[in-house]
C-alpha cells in the first residue's frame, strides 16, 4: 500500500464524490475487426451503432454502440488499432452484461445468427435468476440476464479483484459509489459486490468478483477502462489521490484538458490495477453536442438525418442536451422520445424525486423535468398542495 505524507483533505472534499453528478458513461476495449464486432453487436444483441471516428494520425478508429444515446445510456467504446487483429483478454476481466426479458428467446436468436453460446440458459448456480453466456468475436464474454424492468440493457461490467473489501472501500471512497448488493456463495467459493450510483435495476453497475484465495489476475491488453462523469475533475482527482495513498492504486493522468480536444479528464488505476477515467460532464456533452449540432443543422439543410440518424429521438427536435445556449434555446421545452421514456421509467421507480431523475439525464435540471412532467400530467407541485 502506498504511504504518503500529504495533508488530509477536508471533510467537504472527502464527501464530494457522493455529491458529484456521476454516471458510468462507457467501457473502452480493443477489438481486432471493427466491422465484425459492429455486425455482431447490432445483429445478435440489437445494439445501435451510435457513432464512429477515425484518427489516422494515431492509427486507430473508434465505434460507439449501445441501446440508447450516449447522453443517457452506458455504451461500448470499441477501439481498433490499425493492423492489430487479436488481443489477450487475460484472466481478470469477467464480462459485460445485457438484461433481456427472455434469455431463452435471446439465446435462440443469437444462435440462429451464428453466435457462440458458451453457457446455456438456466438458473444461475446457487440462485434463481436466468442467465446465459455468449462470446463475441474477440472472445469477450457477455452475460445475458433475465429481467422484467429494464432501464438500460447494458447493465454490468464484471471485473475480478484480489481483495473485495479493499475494492469496495476504494470505489466508495474514491468514486462515491454505493455498495448496492453483496452476495457470498461459499458453496462456489466466490463473493460479489455490485457497485454503482443507483440501484442495480436503475443503472449500470460494476460487479466486483472475488474468488476465494485468488489475489492476482492477468490483465492482458484487450479491456482498457470504464469512464465516469464528474462535475469537477480537479476536485475528484484530489480525492482519488488521497484514497490511493490509503488503499493503493496509481494516478495515470493528472486532472487537466486533453490536448487538442480540451475535454478535462483524469485517470487512475484501482488497487487491483483496473483503470477508470473521470470525464468532465460539460466537456463530454460538448463533445456530443458538436455532432448533435451538425446533425441538427445537417438535417435542416438537406432534410435527412446524418451521422447515425436511425436512432429514435435524434431527429431535429431531439431535446439536445448540448450546453450550447443557442441550441438549448431552440429545443428548450422539448424532450426527446428517449428522454421521455427514461423520465417515465424513472418516475415509476422513484416518484417525484426530480433531482434523482435529472441525475440520469445529462443537461437537464430537476426543475425542467418537474415542469415537463406537470405540464404533461397536469399535476400540481407538492408546494401547491
Ligand atoms: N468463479 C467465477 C465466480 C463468479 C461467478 O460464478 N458468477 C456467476 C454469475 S453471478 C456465474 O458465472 N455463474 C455461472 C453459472 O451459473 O453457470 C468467476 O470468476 O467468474
Amino acid at each position: 500500500m502506498a504511504q504518503g505524507s500529504a495533508a488530509v483533505p477536508s471533510t467537504e472534499l472527502l464527501e464530494w464524490p457522493k455529491k458529484d453528478n456521476r454516471r458510468l458513461l462507457h467501457a473502452v476495449y480493443r477489438v481486432g475487426d471493427l466491422d465484425r464486432t459492429i455486425k455482431f453487436y447490432t445483429e445478435c444483441f440489437g445494439m445501435k451503432l451510435l457513432r464512429k471516428r477515425d484518427i489516422p494520425e494515431e492509427k486507430y478508429s473508434n465505434a460507439f454502440l449501445g441501446f440508447g444515446p450516449e447522453e443517457s445510456h452506458f455504451v461500448m467504446e470499441l477501439t481498433y488499432n490499425y493492423g492489430v487483429t487479436s488481443y489477450d483478454i487475460g484472466t481478470g476481466f469477467g464480462h459485460f452484461a445485457i438484461a433481456t426479458p427472455d434469455v431463452y428467446k435471446t439465446v435462440e436468436d443469437i444462435r440462429a445468427k451464428g453466435g457462440n453460446i458458451t453457457r446455456e440458459p438456466g438458473p444461475v448456480k446457487g440462485g434463481s435468476t436466468i442467465i446465459a453466456f455468449v462470446k463475441d468475436p474477440d472472445g469477450y464474454v457477455f452475460e445475458l440476464i433475465q429481467r422484467d424492468s429494464i432501464l438500460d440493457p447494458l447493465c454490468q461490467v464484471m471485473l475480478r479483484v484480489g481483495d473485495l473489501d479493499r475494492a469496495v472501500k476504494f470505489y466508495e471512497k474514491a468514486l462515491g459509489m454505493k455498495l448496492v448488493k453483496k452476495v457470498d456463495r461459499p458453496e462456489y467459493k466466490y463473493s460479489i459486490a455490485m457497485m454503482g450510483y443507483a440501484e442495480e435495476h436503475e443503472t449500470t453497475v460494476l460487479e466486483l468478483t472475488y474468488n476465494y484465495g485468488v489475489t492476482e489476475y492477468t490483465k492482458g491488453n484487450a479491456y482498457a477502462q470504464v469512464a465516469i462523469s464528474t462535475d469537477d475533475v480537479y476536485k475528484s482527482g484530489k480525492v482519488v489521490e488521497h484514497v490511493i495513498q490509503e488503499l493503493g492504486g496509481q494516478v495515470t493522468r493528472k486532472p487537466g484538458p486533453i490536448p487538442g480536444l480540451n475535454t478535462k479528464i483524469t485517470s487512475f488505476l484501482d488497487p487491483d490495477g483496473w483503470k477508470t477515467v473521470l470525464v468532465d460532464n460539460e466537456d463530454f456533452l460538448k463533445e456530443l453536442g458538436i455532432s448533435l449540432r451538425a446533425h441538427i443543422l445537417g438535417s435542416r439543410r438537406c432534410g435527412k438525418k446524418e451521422i447515425m440518424g436511425d436512432f429514435d429521438g435524434h431527429g431535429s427536435s431531439n431535446g439536445c442536451t448540448s450546453h450550447d445556449s443557442k441550441l438549448k434555446d431552440e429545443t428548450k421545452v422539448k424532450f426527446s422520445e428517449d428522454e421521455e421514456m427514461l423520465i417515465a421509467r424513472m418516475f415509476n421507480l422513484v416518484g417525484q424525486r426530480w433531482s434523482l431523475i435529472a441525475g440520469r439525464i445529462p443537461g437537464r435540471t430537476a426543475e425542467e423535468i418537474e415542469k415537463y412532467w406537470r405540464s404533461k400530467h397536469n399535476s400540481p407541485s407538492e408546494n401547491d398542495i
